[in-house]
């Protein structure tokens, strides 16, 4: 990250924070931004803590544009949260204003910057420690969903555009082999390979998409375990967070993105790919509990697509990792030079575990039809 802490404590402090700020840290393992923990001391004495993020707007070209859908998303879920009774600047993010008004800070450099209010007395996990912790999570994403149903789409700013467009992601992914601008495609043949074989998959959602067969919906688009904070003492999905990709997609996204991430018995970057499978017990637990949260919104054909969702959401972020490899480490944060290969690699050893469990999978998800 590499900033010098005074610049940190400067630039926190043109937001609407408390006045004594007493320490600001990195934080978090998310691959886009840039997490800071900014701890303040109130004037009654207590800790008030904030998160500060530095926008990546190298990946949000219109830093403008998402902190507009940002401020919307969490005004709309703010005001829902109160009308059911719930505590709204703990259940959906808090938008930190500028003292001279406004939601983010462009500095000098051309950087962007926006503070939140950290949920307290919450977590968010790297990888599932417990089974009902991801069951939680499954629960309250399909539950953000449902509480977005009637959001205005038509208002929101595509923040990238064709994001879960597994077709155009499939045509950067062959132009960037096609360039090997970093003279890698030589090297992982066999992962080009992997793709290659399954390139008629990458049309299914955006067909189904296209003809109207699957609804498109309000979504979160990056339902990753780490981007929600679980209450420490209920154990309940308290705070969906990381609305940086709220945008109109399908609920097939959300709930295959988590799949990817949170059934995969290893961790997305192990190097060790025999600890990499689908834990069908981790599957049957979320799709109960995204189902559940998605209080019968979901059509039969979305229900029966579930397992698609889950492999085509895994293969289309290991093929953005390999994407990302071949053009030289531009978009995720890496910490170690093949790290965007071996996040690849366990993608692609699920989406393979997935269709030797496929049959298992589909009998799991017909179980809600
Ligand atoms: P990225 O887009 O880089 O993934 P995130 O917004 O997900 O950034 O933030 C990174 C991490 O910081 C999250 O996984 C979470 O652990 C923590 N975090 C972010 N916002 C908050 C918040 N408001 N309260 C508590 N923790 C937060
Ligand atoms: C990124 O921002 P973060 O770390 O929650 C990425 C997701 C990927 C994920 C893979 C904006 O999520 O799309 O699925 O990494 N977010 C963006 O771990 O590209
Ligand atoms: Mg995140």
């Amino acid at each position: 990250m590499g900033r010098e802490k005074s610049e940190l404590v400067r630039i926190a402090e043109r937001f609407d924070i408390e006045k004594k700020l007493e320490d600001v840290v990195p934080h978090g393992n998310g691959h886009i931004n840039d997490t800071y923990l900014v701890t303040c001391q109130a004037e009654a004495g207590n800790t008030v803590r904030y998160i500060l993020q530095r926008m990546n707007h190298e990946v949000f070209k219109d830093p403008k544009g998402l902190m507009e859908n940002v401020t919307g998303v969490t005004a709309f879920l703010q005001k829902k949260i109160r009308e059911n009774g719930g505590d709204a600047q703990r259940e959906a993010l808090n938008v930190i204003p500028l003292r001279e008004g406004g939601s983010y800070w462009k500095e000098d450099d051309g950087t962007f910057w926006r503070v939140y209010r950290f949920v307290e007395d919450a977590d968010s996990f790297d990888v599932v420690k417990r089974p009902e912790d991801f069951y939680e999570s499954a629960v309250a994403f399909g539950h953000f969903q449902k509480l977005l149903e009637d959001y205005p789409a038509e208002s929101l700013h595509e923040t990238i555009p064709n994001f879960h467009n597994t077709i155009d992601r499939l045509h950067n992914f062959k132009k960037a082999v096609e360039a090997d601008s970093a003279g890698r495609a030589a090297q992982v043949k066999e992962e080009i390979q992997f793709v290659l074989d399954r390139e008629k998959d990458c049309y299914v959602l955006c067909d189904m998409l296209a003809s109207g067969e699957i609804p498109l919906r309000v979504t979160h688009n990056d339902t990753k375990l780490n981007n929600i904070m679980l209450d420490k003492k209920t154990g309940k999905g308290i705070c969906v967070i990381d609305l940086d990709t709220v945008m109109p997609g399908s609920a097939l996204y959300d709930y295959g993105d988590s799949i990817r991430f949170g059934a995969n018995t290893g961790e997305e970057d192990e190097k060790d790919l025999s600890k990499i499978s689908c834990d069908l017990e981790l599957f049957a637990l979320y799709t109960k509990g995204f189902i559940e949260g998605c209080g019968g919104s979901l059509t039969e054909k979305e229900i029966r697509m579930l397992p698609m969702g889950a492999k085509l959401m895994t293969l289309e972020c290991g093929m953005r990792f390999l994407t990302d490899y071949l053009e030289g480490d531009h978009y995720f944060k890496i910490h170690r030079p093949e790290h965007n290969l071996d996040r690849c690699r366990t993608q692609f050893a699920m989406v393979k575990d997935m269709e030797d469990k496929w049959a298992q999978m589909q009998e799991i998800v017909e179980h809600y039809l």
